[in-house]
């Protein structure tokens, strides 16, 4: 049996990978932080099936122990301050967490010296005012947000262990995917569930930042099929991820709405400078060419389907609170 060690294991990825492994028969690891109060909303249904081991991406030493203790095949590194808007307020932590973090593993890995497959989550945020459209493998990177650049250095010094210590790690350019399992400050998810609460009576509007940005928009459960593909290859190596296709904010309105029956959204949002950011991501469409020739992957959700999945989801979640909030 296969072990798997997963960081970020609370969040919308770590939680549909560690679904898929256990079907693959691994014996999962996922590491979380310590936390006040309960956060696994995404990973309550796994508290039977996985191994949560505490540990913090910004703690060396708590890495190490992690390692040790799961003694994993393969570490797919999702831990992340991953929510780009929050990146501007919290530049240090964010550049810690998701650029440094990544060194810190890599080194936990170098030092316990078996030959461990390594996944970095690495982000079409890299691409960030998208020098080339679609982009590809070999698409020069141009950051635009904190976020970004650390991201940036992450993927580098992923590459540079690799090139350095003749390390298997691997990289997955992803570009936006999504699920039920999104957090609630992401655009598509504040929509499927500002949705959800007009159906419902609660909430009139829905307060929204940049309506003109374009995103490339999958389904997370398609995109962690690609990450296990990456490392069940003979060759470390690095792949866009992407559908292909992209789509603006009001499209994504347009199906959301008509989920609960109505045609015209405009009268339900407002633009809030609040969720404004200081530099865009205008448009991100990406070119996974690569992944469908050498991995055999392409995404199985189209757009319409995942948008009316997180609707009906959302709407379901509030019919089975007994009191809604
Ligand atoms: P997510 O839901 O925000 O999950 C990120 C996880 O990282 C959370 O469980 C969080 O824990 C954990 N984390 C934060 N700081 C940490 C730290 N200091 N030490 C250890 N863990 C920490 O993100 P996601 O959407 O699943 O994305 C997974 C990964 O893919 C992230 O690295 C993200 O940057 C990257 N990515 C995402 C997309 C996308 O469209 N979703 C695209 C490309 C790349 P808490 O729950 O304690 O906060
Ligand atoms: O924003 C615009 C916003 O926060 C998408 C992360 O998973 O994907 C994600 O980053 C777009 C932006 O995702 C609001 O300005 C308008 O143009 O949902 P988002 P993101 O920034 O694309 C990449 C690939 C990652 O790697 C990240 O980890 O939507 N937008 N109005 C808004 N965005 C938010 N959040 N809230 C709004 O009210």
């Amino acid at each position: 049996m296969k072990r798997v060690l997963i960081t970020g294991i609370n969040g919308m990825d770590g939680s549909h990978l560690a679904d898929l492994l256990l079907k693959k028969d691994y014996k999962v690891f996922g590491m979380e932080r310590r936390s006040s109060s309960r956060n696994r909303i995404n990973t309550l249904h796994l508290e039977d099936s996985i191994t949560f081991l505490h540990g913090d991406l910004t703690d060396q030493n708590s890495l190490f122990r992690c390692i040790k203790e799961s003694d994993p095949d393969e570490v797919y590194n999702l831990g992340s301050q991953s929510f780009v808007g929050e990146s501007w307020n919290t530049p240090e932590q964010t550049s810690n967490v998701s650029g440094l973090g990544v060194m810190r593993m890599l080194e936990a890995i170098r030092e316990y010296g078996k030959p461990i497959k390594f996944y970095q989550a690495s982000t079409s945020e890299m691409f960030g005012k998208m020098v080339e459209n679609p982009a590809n493998e070999n698409t020069p990177f141009y950051p635009r947000s904190p976020y970004g650049v650390a991201k940036l250095y992450g993927h580098w010094i992923m590459k540079n262990y690799r090139e350095s210590y003749d390390m298997f790690t691997c990289s997955g350019i992803l570009f936006n995917h999504e699920s039920e399992r999104r957090g609630i400050e992401f655009v598509t998810r504040k929509i499927s569930d500002g949705v959800a609460r007009i159906h419902l009576g609660l909430q009139d509007k829905i307060m929204l930042g940049n309506l003109d940005a374009k995103r490339d928009w999958g389904y997370a459960p398609d995109y962690c099929e690609a990450m296990w593909l990456m490392l069940q290859q003979d060759k470390p190596d690095d792949y866009v991820i992407s559908t292909g296709d992209t789509h603006s904010i009001g499209e994504f309105l347009d199906i959301a709405f008509d989920e609960i029956g109505l045609s015209n959204w405009k009268k339900y949002v407002e633009q809030d400078s609040r969720f404004m950011r200081p530099a865009e991501v205008d448009v991100l469409r990406g070119d996974s060419s690569k992944a469908k020739e050498k991995l055999n992957w392409k995404p199985e959700t189209t757009f319409e389907e995942l948008v009316r999945k997180m609707v009906k989801s959302d709407i379901k979640l509030y019919h089975q609170k007994s009191v809604y909030h």
